[in-house]
């Protein structure tokens, strides 16, 4: 029998991590309905995927979008990026519940929230650079006093990967699209160092709101000299300049909670007319109080709400500061790089 060696159980060991690093929007839950998203460890590799409301993307390790790339089309709504299939309807004023699978802890950063107008041909054919985008909501350090910080993507985490955003509602009615992002700051202080995980969502927006905002290109969000871009976490803070274009005016503070899943959605297809969104299934009630249950098709994630189970060990720590991740598993050059500084 073999000697099992630590290289080989290393190479097992990074194999396992690269598929669970990171994260992604699992699905979105408008109104107790939730909406699929673009399952990125399945998608990619089936004939004809579902038509969700989720934007494609091609980052199969749930990898990032560096600094490097924030003049590419990359940087809009992640990696070779293509128009969602279909879409959701939510009216302003109504709030939508973003769940990520996971999100690693050492992953310090900002959470922004953006609205592009697709304009009347609706999200499925827009051209993505041509969107401009505005934001509807931010929110970044919440207490310095510890290097490296409590942070927005510390109350995702705490949330139960989640996100509360709520459409302003002063918007006017039309097709939309929303621009969720985590940025990472764990190795921000150095140039082209943050990592952006921008996930789209197509939306029709309904109700009687007049603000038309305006917005910058996706490709004019960010520079990576941006204080708030290039910013070095591991220092004790008392404020950090959150990135990319001021708040509208009607942008709502945010406010985190949970959505309960009442019933299971499918995103709707076709153009522009705003239909109330049509609901299958009550699969999962739950009520307010209790964990958010999974009620996709994808493996069953018993919920928790407690933060027991975080998973941090997508990155090892090592160096003389242990808060500091220096190797992220099947992340490419810039991790590598960073553990060749060291
Ligand atoms: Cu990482």
């Amino acid at each position: 029998m073999p000697s099992f060696t630590s290289k080989t159980f290393l190479a097992i060991f990074a194999s396992a991590a690269s598929v669970a690093a990171h994260g992604h929007v699992k699905n979105i839950v408008i109104n107790g309905a939730s909406y699929q998203g673009y399952d990125i460890n399945v998608f990619p590799y089936t004939q004809n995927p579902p038509k969700v409301a989720a934007w494609t993307a091609s980052n199969t390790d749930n990898g990032f979008v560096g600094p490097e790339s924030f003049a590419s089309p990359d940087i809009i709504c992640h990696k070779n990026s293509q128009n969602a299939g279909a879409h959701a309807v939510v009216a302003a004023g109504d709030k939508v519940f973003v769940q990520w699978d996971t999100w690693p802890e050492s992953h310090h950063g900002p959470v922004i929230d953006y609205l592009a107008s697709c304009g009347s041909q609706g999200c499925e054919t827009v051209d993505k650079t041509s969107l401009e985008f505005f934001k509807i909501a931010e929110a970044g350090l919440i207490n310095g006093a510890n290097a490296p910080g409590q942070w927005a993507s510390d109350q995702l985490i705490a949330n139960n990967n989640s996100w509360m955003i709520q459409i302003p509602s002063n918007i006017a009615p039309g097709n939309y699209v929303l621009r969720h992002e985590i940025i990472a700051l764990h190795s921000a202080g150095d140039l082209n160092g943050a990592q952006n995980y921008p996930q789209c969502f197509s939306l029709v927006v309904t109700g009687s709101g007049t603000a038309r905002p305006a917005g910058v290109k996706g490709t004019a969000l960010y520079t990576a000299s941006d204080e708030g871009i290039r910013f070095n976490i591991y220092r004790s803070l008392s404020s950090y300049p959150i990135p990319g274009p001021k708040l509208i005016d009607g942008a709502v503070p945010v406010v985190q909670g949970t959505s309960a899943i009442v019933s299971t959605a499918t995103a709707i297809t076709g153009t522009v007319v705003a239909a109330p969104a049509t609901t299958t299934a009550a699969a999962a009630v739950t009520t307010t109080a209790a964990p958010v249950q999974q009620t996709t098709t994808q493996a069953p994630v018993a919920a928790t709400s407690t933060a027991a189970a975080q998973p941090v060990a997508t990155c090892t720590r090592a160096g003389s500061n242990p808060a500091r991740p220096t190797r992220c598993s099947g992340l490419g050059r810039r991790h590598a790089r960073q553990l060749k500084a060291q």
